[in-house]
């Protein structure tokens, strides 16, 4: 039977999902959308998408119903563990991020196979993949490119890192000893540093400190910061997130050097943060009791990321830079979904 090609989204629940749903499905030549999650997919999505899946990324059957119904052109993988919930149950991040990563390109090549063609395969990685040796290196040694430091200390870290190589050994040399193996999947691969969305609070990250500190100040509550003011990471409004996954999707394979490409917007400091914050809610009541288990992780992740090889081949630059971040997107779309007082 033939079918219409789709773009399969996993974990399509989340915002980032949400985000590539509404871009794609607005898009005139782009093709049906299929998504898979864990929980039924939000009544307001589903007159976008041409199926949904609930259900585990893990089970077979599912892939394979998802497989059989559908003629795969991209997938967009974004279901995963993050960095604290891996820490807390490290055997399920593994099943999940890895394991699951795996069934899902094992199903691009097959498609690829059934279908003939090159399967699109893009993975949102993270700056978790670094890790750095201590806070004096991590202060002292600037930008991180693509292959600095990579010796990731989380579960999470260390699943995005594995799963990066898994995809580039699958798009460059799977079964590289038959003569007429012929590559099924372009894989691509971002690093995002902290999303920062204005419209949800993530659960279950370590960069979690900056969005949780400016959604429970603008409900005017107390926030107690869990890692120590000089904590630096990168960060990124959400829509620039979403972006930067189409962009690189949509980019021409001849233009792209690499696999896995960092993408940044700015920087910042946790007190910073709290700065920001607290100018625009004058009335924020901000306390750091850094968490030892936390802060260890947070320590070995990158404070700069390099990503001028994403501007340089697929021309990536985030619309929002760090004022825009807080005062064109957060700070009104936030004061507003609380209708907090701003000054
Ligand atoms: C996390 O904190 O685990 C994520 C990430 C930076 O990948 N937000």
């Amino acid at each position: 039977m033939a079918h219409d090609s789709v773009i399969l989204i996993t974990g399509a629940n989340g915002e980032v999902g949400h985000g590539l749903i509404e871009y794609f499905a607005n898009h005139d030549h782009a093709p049906a959308i299929v998504t898979l999650d864990l929980n039924p997919l939000d009544e307001a999505l589903h007159p976008l998408v041409k199926a949904h899946y609930v259900g585990n990324i893990l089970d077979d059957a599912l892939l394979a119903s998802i497989e059989s119904d559908h003629a795969i052109e991209t997938i967009f993988h974004l279901a995963a563990l993050l960095s604290t919930s891996g820490e807390r149950n490290p055997q399920l991040a593994h099943d999940v991020n890895v394991n699951g990563t795996q069934k899902l390109l094992d199903l691009a090549v097959r498609a690829g196979e059934t279908h003939q063609r090159t399967v699109k395969f893009i993975f949102p990685s993270s700056i978790a993949v670094y890790g750095l040796p201590n806070v004096t290196i991590k202060e002292s040694v600037g930008a991180l490119a693509e292959d600095d430091y990579l010796s990731p200390t989380t579960m999470y870290g260390i699943n995005k890192l594995y799963c990066e190589n898994l995809g580039r050994y699958y798009a460059r040399h799977y079964k590289q000893l038959s003569e007429e193996e012929v590559a099924r999947i372009d894989f691509r691969a971002v690093r995002f540093p902290g999303l920062i969305s204005a419209h949800t609070v993530p659960s279950g990250g370590t960069s979690d400190y900056g969005p949780e500190m400016i959604h429970t100040v603008a409900q005017g509550q107390p926030y107690t910061c869990f890692v120590r003011p000089d904590t630096t990471l990168p960060f990124m409004a959400m829509p620039d997130g979403i972006q930067a996954l189409i962009d690189l999707s949509e980019a021409p394979r001849a233009s792209l050097t690499r696999e896995v490409y960092n993408v940044t917007s700015f920087s910042l400091r946790a007190s910073d943060f709290a700065e920001i914050v607290t100018t625009a809610f004058p009335n924020a009541e901000i306390r750091f009791k850094p968490h030892m288990g936390r802060q260890s992780i947070v320590d070995t992740w990158a404070g700069i990321i390099d990503d001028s090889v994403a501007r340089d081949d697929w021309g990536w630059s985030p619309h929002y830079d760090r004022d825009a971040t807080f005062n064109q997107y957060l700070l009104p779309h936030i004061a507003e979904k609380y209708r907090t007082p701003q000054i």
